[in-house]
């Protein structure tokens, strides 16, 4: 249940999730974002940059959520909120439907009409975006996020930080690596290695990304 959070991130991502918080029925005391970032979003005010974090945790402020799209900065800076003593709550759109069986882990966001199906997990601060369908028996890996309208079949893997792009399709068993980017409208019939990008329908491999 989420009473009083607050929010990292003050673009795109964070007006959506400010929604969905205060559909579940919880408060966004303010946003927390880089110094080009003061204007309220939604009515929620900016409350400063990263350096207030210990003052809001010492307030007796015990639950932040990181809405930011980026998945390894999502993954860091919700380790670093971690470590100031935040929990990161879920948050899960009241229309998403969330099977009896799924597991989520810390932070993750299931924006609205998306699906987790049965006995599927998600790891820490992954997106299972807005009416995404991740059927059952799937592992969504940390930080990953799978964008909106994506279709993942059952016993997909993906990994950690992978992107899945808006509106994929994902055939049974398919694994898709770590830091893997799948884009937009792909067809996946075959594993994606580790940082591949891939992308068409058949997906095949765009070029390989030199680090991450
Ligand atoms: O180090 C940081 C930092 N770096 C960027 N600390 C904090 N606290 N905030 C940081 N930011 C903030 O991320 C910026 O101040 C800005 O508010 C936000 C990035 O906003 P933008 O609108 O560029 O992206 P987004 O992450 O909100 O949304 C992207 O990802 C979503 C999943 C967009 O692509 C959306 O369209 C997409 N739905």
């Amino acid at each position: 249940m989420l009473l009083r959070v607050v929010i990292i991130g003050a673009g795109g991502h964070a007006k959506v999730i400010i929604e969905a918080v205060r559909a579940q029925g919880g408060e966004v005391v303010g946003l927390v974002a880089q110094a080009n970032d003061s204007a309220p979003v939604l009515g929620a005010p900016i409350l400063g940059g990263d350096e207030v974090l210990p003052a809001l945790r010492a307030q007796s402020l015990d639950a932040a959520i990181i809405a930011i799209g980026n998945n390894a900065l999502r993954e860091r800076l919700g380790r670093k909120a971690q470590s100031l003593g935040f929990a990161l709550p879920h948050v899960v759109h009241p229309t998403a439907f969330l099977s009896p069986s799924a597991r989520l882990g810390a932070g993750v966001v299931v924006m609205a009409r998306a699906v987790v199906g049965t006995d599927t997990s998600v790891a820490d601060l992954a997106i299972i975006n807005t009416a995404a369908a991740v059927d059952h028996d799937n592992s969504i890996g940390l930080a990953a996020h799978i964008a909106p309208g994506c279709a993942l079949a059952g016993t997909v893997r993906v990994g950690a930080r992978a992107l899945v792009g808006v509106g994929s399709a994902l055939r049974p068993g398919i694994r898709v690596g770590a830091d893997a980017i799948i884009g937009a409208g792909s067809t996946v019939v075959a594993d994606v290695p580790d940082a591949a990008m891939v992308g068409g329908a058949p997906a095949r491999p765009l070029r390989r990304r030199d680090s991450l």
